[in-house]
């Protein structure tokens, strides 16, 4: 089935990227093959000087991949996407296929640590210029411009201070610069939030997360608004070669087919223990967007359609009342990652963003006391019980 931009986000996430294969099975087959066999000397030669369609080899294209490109292109609103080994191939592919050596980029403070690590050591011991910027202080972005600024990337919400930045001013801003927006939308999904409707000019997502939704690949995506950025990148794609591999691919596009569902459940189970939190006694501050005291309440209410499922919070006893909290709480993991059906808790400055320098990581907001909840799709009342239990071992 055809579903096309008319159709609803439920009905897209349901049907998106699927065609028509031999056999007509509703689901795409896994094509677990690293090559496709020519039909002769020919054949081959004109696949090669692209005056024939067709499939060569896994990391140039590979049918199962491109049905899970095409879905989440669909659900984007992008034109193309090329789908990644992880969140963090996605987003290096990004750097290689638009900077070089003596360009300028800006990068949200608030991000996921290693890709600070990535930007502001890797990227830039080979001469890329990254600056840190607060992102959600439109007069500090203004500011953080310059003559050979090629990208501004954020995060919003931000991982794992929960800032929003405003996309569309954002965008406007860049682009009387000529510099490219590209937008990380993994704690929101196309359900919540499309950035590229909003002026953004590129989307990735670590397909880890609430894409796939189990816990049980490790992916990326890179969704493009321009078919001719996409033609551009997929050259570097080629050479480089971090791709999906099929399996993954076809898991990440069964998991899709339930996001829609799961995106609910999270928002409505977060928001519950959102503010369960907020009036708990040991509890100091909880950042989640969709709580009337988050600092920017109104532009997450305007800029995405429901809050998520992440939630930050600082303690009133710091670091020594997280610890206690993550040993001994019930139902929810003490383990990284997030976006999963199971609901999961950790702590940003041992864990996730302990690669950052601490500079930057006072500077993000992501203090000791900060502990992050990936709320899943349990019933929330057994997850206020497992957190109940948890807060109520601080001393
Ligand atoms: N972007 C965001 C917003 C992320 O949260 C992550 C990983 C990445 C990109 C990188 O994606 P990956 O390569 O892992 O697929 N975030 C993680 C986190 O907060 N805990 O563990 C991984």
């Amino acid at each position: 089935m055809e579903t096309g931009s008319s159709m609803k986000i439920a009905t897209k996430c349901v049907h998106s990227g699927v065609k028509h294969y031999e056999f007509g099975p509703i689901v795409p087959p896994i094509y677990q093959t690293s090559t496709f066999a020519f039909r002769d000397a020919d054949h081959g030669a004109r696949l090669f000087k692209g005056e024939e369609e067709g499939f060569i080899y896994t990391r140039m294209r590979n049918p199962t991949i491109e049905a899970l490109e095409d879905a989440v292109a669909e659900l984007e609103f992008g034109t193309k996407s090329i789908a990644c080994a992880s969140g963090m191939a996605a987003i290096s592919l990004v750097i290689f296929s638009t900077t070089k050596s003596g360009d300028h980029i800006i990068s949200g403070k608030s991000v996921y640590g290693p890709i600070t690590t990535l930007l502001g050591q890797i990227f830039s011991s080979y001469g890329l210029e990254v600056s840190f910027v607060d992102t959600s202080n439109i007069e500090e972005v203004k500011n953080s411009f310059r003559s050979n600024t090629k990208l501004i990337f954020f995060e919003t919400p931000g991982n794992p201070t929960l800032l929003i930045s405003d996309i569309q001013v954002i965008s406007k801003i860049a682009h009387t610069f000529g510099a490219k927006v590209v937008v990380d939308n993994t704690f929101m999904t196309p359900v919540l939030q499309n950035p590229l409707k909003l002026g953004a000019d590129i989307v990735v997502h670590s397909m880890t997360k609430y894409l796939n939704g189990h816990a049980d690949v490790v992916a990326g995506i890179v969704v493009f608004k321009d078919e001719n950025d996409y033609l551009h990148f997929r050259k570097f794609s080629n050479h480089i070669g971090g791709v999906i591999d099929p399996f993954n691919a076809f898991l990440v596009h069964r998991g899709l087919k339930t996001l829609y569902l799961r995106m609910e459940r999270h928002c409505s189970n977060a928001l519950q223990v959102a503010k369960f939190l907020e009036q708990h006694p040991k509890v100091e501050k909880v950042w989640y967007p969709y709580l009337e005291s988050h600092p920017q309440y109104e532009l997450a209410r305007k800029q995405s359609l429901g809050g998520g499922g992440m939630i930050s919070i600082e303690l009133k006893g710091g670091l020594s009342a997280g610890k206690a909290l993550m040993n001994n709480i019930s139902v929810w993991k003490l383990a990284v990652s997030l976006g999963g059906v199971e609901s999961l808790i950790q702590h940003p400055a041992s864990m996730t963003h302990s690669s950052m320098t601490p500079q930057l990581r006072a500077e993000a907001g992501i203090t000791e006391g900060l502990v992050r909840l990936s709320v899943g799709i349990e019933d929330p009342e057994d997850l206020i019980n497992g957190l109940e239990k948890g807060l109520s071992s601080i001393e």
